[in-house]
């Protein structure tokens, strides 16, 4: 008989500790999720000397999360963005099969020109075969 209201006690106290383990991890997933949104991720391609997107338009004043995967089997890149005025001076080089990852919080609305700036000698530079893109930066809202 006095075993049966001491179980009844036991399991709804489990029971709450299980309903406090939920909503902890809930909000701690919702607090996550709510972070992850504020930055602004791209994943841009380098092969055949071109970036896929090559234009790519983000807010001011935002974190920026730039995957950059080199999809070449034997040709190594680079992504340079350098923008003196601004202070934007972003640089990475990506070997062939490998990817990297840039982060940056741009400050100063406009258009940047991004670009890869290998060259072998006596060949044209990746620039010049067409390896170049856009960078918008829209004011903060
Ligand atoms: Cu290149």
């Amino acid at each position: 008989m006095d075993a049966i209201p001491e179980t009844k006690v036991k399991s709804g106290y489990v029971g709450i500790l299980l309903l406090l383990t939920c909503a902890f991890f809930a909000s701690g997933l919702f607090v996550m999720v709510a972070a992850d949104t504020n930055t602004q991720k791209f994943i841009i391609h380098l092969g055949d000397y071109r970036f896929h997107p090559d234009a790519i338009e983000v807010v001011a004043g935002r974190p920026v999360e730039l995957t950059l995967v080199n999809d070449d089997k034997i040709t190594p890149h680079n992504f340079t963005l350098k923008d003196p005025g601004t202070g934007m001076d972003l640089s990475a080089n990506i070997s062939a099969g490998k990817s990297a990852m840039l982060r940056f919080i741009p400050q100063t609305a406009g258009s940047y020109v991004f670009y890869c700036n290998k060259k072998l000698p006596f060949m044209k530079s990746h620039r010049e075969r067409g390896m170049e893109g856009k960078l918008t930066v829209q004011p903060a809202s």
